[in-house]
């Protein structure tokens, strides 16, 4: 028999922290008990697991005794503060927020494209973010077999990766206009309800954000390759759920449509749709609730030697959060890497 693990989960209550219970669940990860860790107020709320229910409990200090694995996505504040406790405390910690993903020692890891970075944790795992996940998921075969050199990409990202309070605005936004109404922002700094935002997370210095800079230093860095060029564009979409991007390649060397094609399709954790005579293509809404990325408008890009245009669709919750936690958890098992290195 396997080991069984004492996962927690911090944030357990949030929009990626439900999609991790019930990833853990769907995906039989060996636990022998699940700590659902919260704020002070959400303390007390009976969660779902399974077919079980879990007490949440308060996130302190010393919640990490005993557990072995800790799933986080509580925002950089929760992570920058309680990651270093828990793996003092001998717990493995996947984080889900952006605060540890460009430190040096901290494997950045999506398991299709480089397992390898976990052999070298020590304690603390970040999970990448949403759009780069997806993106880098598609890119790796495309590069194993051609090089890529350079990558434009334009994002349509749905308003779940915000949370549940954005996912209700989009709805009140929407009603609100029906009814005649002034659409109120609140969450957002504008209307998102048939609107599109190029704002996502904050505004840096060189006038990109921090959306767009973390998709450039992310994929690098997971890639394991600081000479690919990239540029992003990130656009907030009246989606409710799953990312969709436009994606343009140049490659080192040249790759037709069709190799494209044969390459993703033997991708595990890649579907492709592409169909242009049947309209098929990804959608964010067939994406939503599935496990997949997928990848459909295969396409050369005449204006350059070697260039390839992609759409990639997949749901940012699940791939893109909580399913890519999970899958990293299931990774260190196999590996038995399960402990902290001291
Ligand atoms: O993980 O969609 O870096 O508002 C930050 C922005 C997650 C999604 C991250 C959003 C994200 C998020």
């Amino acid at each position: 028999m396997s080991t069984q693990y004492r996962v927690a989960v911090v944030g357990a209550t949030g929009a990626v922290g439900q999609e991790m219970r019930r990833t853990l669940a769907r995906l039989n990860f060996p636990i022998s008990d699940l700590v659902c860790l919260a704020s002070a107020k959400s303390a007390g709320k009976e969660l779902d697991f399974g077919t079980a229910t879990v007490t949440c409990q308060e996130l302190r200090e010393d919640s990490f005794k005993g557990v072995d694995l800790a799933l986080f996505s509580a925002g950089g504040a929760v992570s920058t503060r309680f990651a270093p406790i828990a793996r003092d405390s001998g717990c493995v910690v996947v984080d889900n927020s952006s605060a540890w993903r460009m430190d040096p020692s901290v494997p950045l890891l999506v398991p299709e494209v480089n397992p390898q970075d976990a052999d070298r944790h020590s304690g603390i795992i970040a999970n990448p973010n949403c759009s780069t996940i997806q993106m880098v998921v598609a890119l790796k075969p495309l590069h194993d077999a051609a090089r890529i050199t350079r990558v434009v990409v334009s994002t349509y990202q749905a308003v779940s990766g915000t949370g549940a309070k954005a996912m209700a605005e989009l709805r009140r936004q929407v009603e609100e206009l029906q009814r005649g109404t002034d659409a109120r922002p609140e969450v957002y700094p504008h209307q998102i309800a048939f609107n599109c935002l190029p704002h996502i997370d904050v505004f840096l210095d060189d006038g990109s954000t921090k959306e767009e800079q973390k998709m450039v230093d992310e994929t690098r860095k997971i890639m394991g390759d600081s000479t690919l060029k990239v540029t992003a564009t990130c656009v907030r979409v009246p989606v409710c759920n799953g990312h969709s991007e436009s994606v343009n390649v140049e490659l080192a060397e040249d790759l037709s449509p069709q190799e494209a094609r044969a390459l993703l399709s033997a991708t595990p954790g890649v579907i492709v749709e592409d169909d242009p005579a049947t309209q098929l293509y990804p959608l964010a809404i067939r994406a939503s609730g599935t496990d997949p990325v997928y990848v459909g408008r295969i396409r050369r890009d005449p204006t350059v030697t070697h260039g390839l245009n992609l759409w990639v669709v997949a749901d940012n919750l699940l791939k893109g959060a909580a399913l890519n936690a999970v899958q990293i958890a299931q990774l260190l098992d196999q590996r038995g890497l399960i402990r902290v290195p001291r």
